[in-house]
């Protein structure tokens, strides 16, 4: 017999049609009774994970690559290992529904001494504790279901952040009645004296500048700027870039586009052709200490068009204007003028990589080398992110990397997320084995659903990137030294992975050269000087260590 219409079959609905086919998570006899709806759902798949926090950097992996993710734990003990996953997606604008499945109404009302409370009969402790990582949160009842998950769904889809919704297992069974429409999202307008009132600011602004230049990041890639920016710089010659987190955004081999920019750790060409505009317009832009040598960029108020997700500067000026508007109004000013070119790129000669044993230069110059168009690579927090800057993009590929946030294990689940969401795609995760000890559990799960990423294994004898900023030779600066070629082994009754551990930059040459297509799960165990940094890390480093006294 089928099971009539409920609030968990609506709550499904919502998620296939902001375009959710995987749910990530954990049951719990809290969320069992709605699992048994997710099984049943045409379109939303099941994907169990090995722990909570690994399913919410999954779910984020998911969501930063198609859009939206969501993930499903159990009341207290899941919902708070998931909490530092949601919190990274909180801070840098990834919309992750995080559903909770919470105890029965009924005991709740009673305050009865149930598992996994804090036996005080309090149940909103952390609901309570959600609001600070979440845009839009609800506890659901019988009356206000339907209502409050469009409401968190619409929130999370506008201001592109996480929601939280607390499902009691008995109001999951509640009969609804499914969705007639589609979830609608309004587009914000700006009053039109104030659309005019940009242009106008705009317009005098770039007219007294010979030379323009644009610096984008992560903001534009969240809030689906890609493509008119793309079309933009196809438009109109001028020099552009990214900060690290916004790689992916442009196609890096257009000839304007001058590279990462770092602040005060970029080459200096890169440096002077965003700087060194007459004005810079900066689209989704957020200067991270880490990405900017601790907050050295040069980029003053009176010479920058700042443009956010829903409020743009010019010089010290704010309008209320939503950022695909700002950007479409600067695009079509720019179309009607003519600025000077960017700076030509300095000639680099024949740079000489010394081959050998493998160094943090041959090892980034070797991967550059491997790098296909569509690729998504998957950076960690340690010296992978710092090295992962220096690259240049082939068309279509991008870059996963969480260095706002920093929590050291995220690449590895969200780079299961991204191979979730895009099978057909190759994924890369390079991740230093001190990170990879925190969450290497979901290589079990990327083995059981036949995923094959290619895993760069950074052995670089522990947390180099801290000994670099303090404690080079101290023993907190040590990990435990795993065999990691035999980890998937261990991970997987049939071993589906293959392994390899290299030394020398030829060798890893020769392995990444037979992965153009790779069928199964591959994990090269990369070595490297425990003290060896990128470039950009080093300067990085110098300045952190200054700024912590
Ligand atoms: N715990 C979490 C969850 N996140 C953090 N960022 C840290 C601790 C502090 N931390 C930042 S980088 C790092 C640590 C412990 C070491 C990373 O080492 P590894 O992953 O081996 O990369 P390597 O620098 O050696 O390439």
């Amino acid at each position: 017999m089928q099971t009539p219409y409920s609030v968990a079959d609506y709550l499904l609905d919502r998620l296939a049609g902001c375009g959710v086919g995987h749910l990530f998570g954990v049951p719990g006899d809290y969320n069992l009774q709605f699992l048994d709806h997710v099984i049943e759902h045409p379109s939303v798949r099941w994907v169990g994970c090995a722990n909570e926090l690994n399913a919410a950097y999954a779910a984020d992996g998911y969501a930063r690559v198609s859009g939206v993710g969501a993930l499903l734990t159990t009341f207290g003990v899941g919902e708070l290992s998931a909490i530092n996953g949601i919190a990274g997606s909180y801070a840098e604008y990834v919309p992750v529904l995080h559903i909770v499945g919470a105890p029965c109404r009924g005991a709740q009302r009673r305050g009865e001494l149930m598992h996994h409370t804090l036996g005080d009969g309090d149940f909103l402790h952390f609901y309570r504790m959600q609001q600070a990582v979440t845009t839009a949160s609800a506890v659901l009842d019988e009356q206000n279901a339907c209502y409050e998950i469009d409401r968190v769904l619409r929130t999370m889809l506008i201001e592109r952040r996480p929601g939280y919704l607390m499902l009691p297992a008995d109001v999951a069974k509640q009969p609804a009645t499914p969705p007639d429409d589609i979830l609608i999202v309004p587009l914000s307008e700006p009053e039109s004296s104030v659309a005019e009132a940009f242009r106008y600011h705009a317009r005098e602004r770039l007219l007294d500048s010979p030379r323009v230049a644009l610096l984008a990041d992560f903001l534009a890639l969240r809030f689906g700027l890609q493509p008119v920016l793309q079309r933009w710089m196809a438009e109109t010659p001028m020099a552009h870039a990214t900060l690290l987190m916004g790689k992916g955004l442009f196609d890096e081999r257009h000839p304007a586009f001058v590279g990462t920019y770092s602040a005060g750790a970029s080459s200096d060409y890169v440096r002077q052709a965003i700087e060194d505009a007459d004005t810079i317009m900066c689209v989704g832009t957020q200067f991270v200490d880490t990405l900017t040598a601790g907050f050295t960029q040069q980029l003053p108020q009176e010479r920058t068009i700042e443009v956010q997700p829903h409020a743009s500067r010019i010089g010290t000026r704010w309008f209320n204007i939503p950022m695909e508007q700002a950007v479409t109004t600067l695009r079509e000013l720019c179309l009607e003028m003519s600025f000077s070119l960017p700076p030509e790129r300095p000639p680099t000669g024949r740079i000489q990589i010394e081959k050998g044993a493998l160094t943090q230069e041959n090892f980034w110059h070797t991967v550059q080398q491997f790098l296909a168009p569509n690729d998504i690579i998957l950076v960690d927090q340690g010296t992978a992110a710092f090295g992962a800057a220096a690259l240049t993009l082939p068309g279509g590929a991008e870059v996963l990397v969480q260095p706002l946030w920093g929590s050291i294990g995220y690449a590895l689940p969200a780079a299961f997320g991204a191979q979730t969401a895009c099978p057909e795609r190759r994924v890369i995760l390079i991740i230093g084995d001190g990170a990879a000890q925190l969450t290497i559990q979901e290589l079990g799960s990327m083995v059981r659903d036949g995923q094959s990423p290619v895993i760069l294994l950074l052995n670089n004898d522990g947390y180099t990137v801290e000994r670099a900023i303090h404690g080079e030779n101290q023993r907190y600066n040590d990990i435990a030294a795993w065999s990691w070629t035999q980890v998937p082994q261990a991970f997987s009754r049939e071993c589906q992975a293959e392994c390899w551990r290299v030394k020398q930059a030829v060798q890893l040459e020769e392995v990444l050269a037979r992965l153009a297509r790779p069928q199964r799960l591959s994990l090269i165990e990369v070595v490297l000087p425990k003290a060896d940094l990128p470039e950009l890390l080093r300067t990085v480093t110098r300045a952190l260590e200054t700024r912590n006294g």
